[in-house]
């Protein structure tokens, strides 16, 4: 299709960027990580938002350079800002099933790690349930693998797939990150607001830190405080930045 030979021609043409969303502390409203997110702009097609490349991505086996590509660029980055005298962040990267399902997949993030030399620690990976639950049995001992490198592990869109935590349980995961479709709805809706806090309720169970998405107000920040939820992601506080912007929105806080 068009769309798939512009992401080709984009590949090799450096045509892809990242931006970067803060990830906050709850109780300390200090700047804790920052996710990467993938964006291509196109000459003909204009943006084009990850939710239509990564399908694309995915159908053509285009995920796996762009995957790369993204760890690569997000840990070059957190380098290079680093090298600039700004603090080390958690930088959290979005995984694709197909990624994760890839044999080659843990030898890429050792190598990009290597190459990069970025500490294992300071990575976090993101996956959603679905691409958990294609492969259990080889998801599992996929993420322990990287689990044991000292990578972190998220489940990202909580809430919106069709596991459960106790599904969840067998898995190395370190956090779960909830769906903003509830987050929007704590102060509006009694249905969101009573998922919302049985799913803190549960991972506080499990051991599990709890990350907000989409937290746009004082008061849905108040409610995540108020269940002792540790992160939050939205546009209170940021939404995502280029690589200068975030530059820039750091400055600004000091
Ligand atoms: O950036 P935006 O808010 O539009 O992101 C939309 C969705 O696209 C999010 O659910 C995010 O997880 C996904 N996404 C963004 N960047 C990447 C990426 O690099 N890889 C994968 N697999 N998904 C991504
Ligand atoms: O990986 P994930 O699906 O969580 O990607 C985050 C998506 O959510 C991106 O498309 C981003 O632009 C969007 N987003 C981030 N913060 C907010 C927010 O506070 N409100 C809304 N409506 N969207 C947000
Ligand atoms: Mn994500
Ligand atoms: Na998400």
């Amino acid at each position: 299709s068009r769309l798939e030979n512009r992401l080709r021609a984009a590949i090799e043409s450096d045509g892809l960027s990242l931006f970067y969303q803060p990830k906050v502390s709850v109780f300390s409203g200090d700047i804790v990580g920052v996710e990467a997110l993938l964006r291509w702009y196109d000459e003909e097609l204009g943006n084009v938002p990850p939710d239509e490349i990564i399908p694309i991505a995915e159908d053509t086996g285009l995920i796996l350079p762009i995957g790369e590509w993204v760890l690569r660029t997000a840990c070059r980055q957190s380098q290079a800002w680093q090298a600039q005298g700004y603090p080390l962040l958690m930088m959290a990267v979005n995984l694709s099933a197909i990624q994760l399902n890839n044999k080659n997949f843990v030898q890429v993030v050792k190598r990009v790690l290597e190459e990069t030399q970025f500490p294992p620690e300071y990575l976090e990976l993101e996956l959603t349930e679905s691409a958990i639950m294609q492969n259990p049995d080889r998801a599992s001992m996929i993420l322990r693998r990287l689990r044991e490198l000292g990578i972190a592990l998220s489940i990202d869109d909580f809430g919106t797939g069709y596991s459960n935590l106790a599904q969840l349980k067998r898995f190395p995961i370190d956090r779960l990150k909830i769906d903003r479709s509830f987050t929007s709805g704590v102060m509006t809706d009694v249905q969101d607001a009573a998922i919302f806090r049985a799913v803190v309720a549960m991972a506080h169970s499990l051991n599990l830190e709890i990350v907000a998405e989409g937290v746009e107000t004082l008061e849905q920040l108040a409610f995540v405080r108020d269940l002792k939820g540790q992160q939050y992601q939205g546009y209170l506080c940021s939404k995502a930045l280029s690589p200068e912007d975030f530059q820039v929105f750091l400055d600004s806080r000091v």
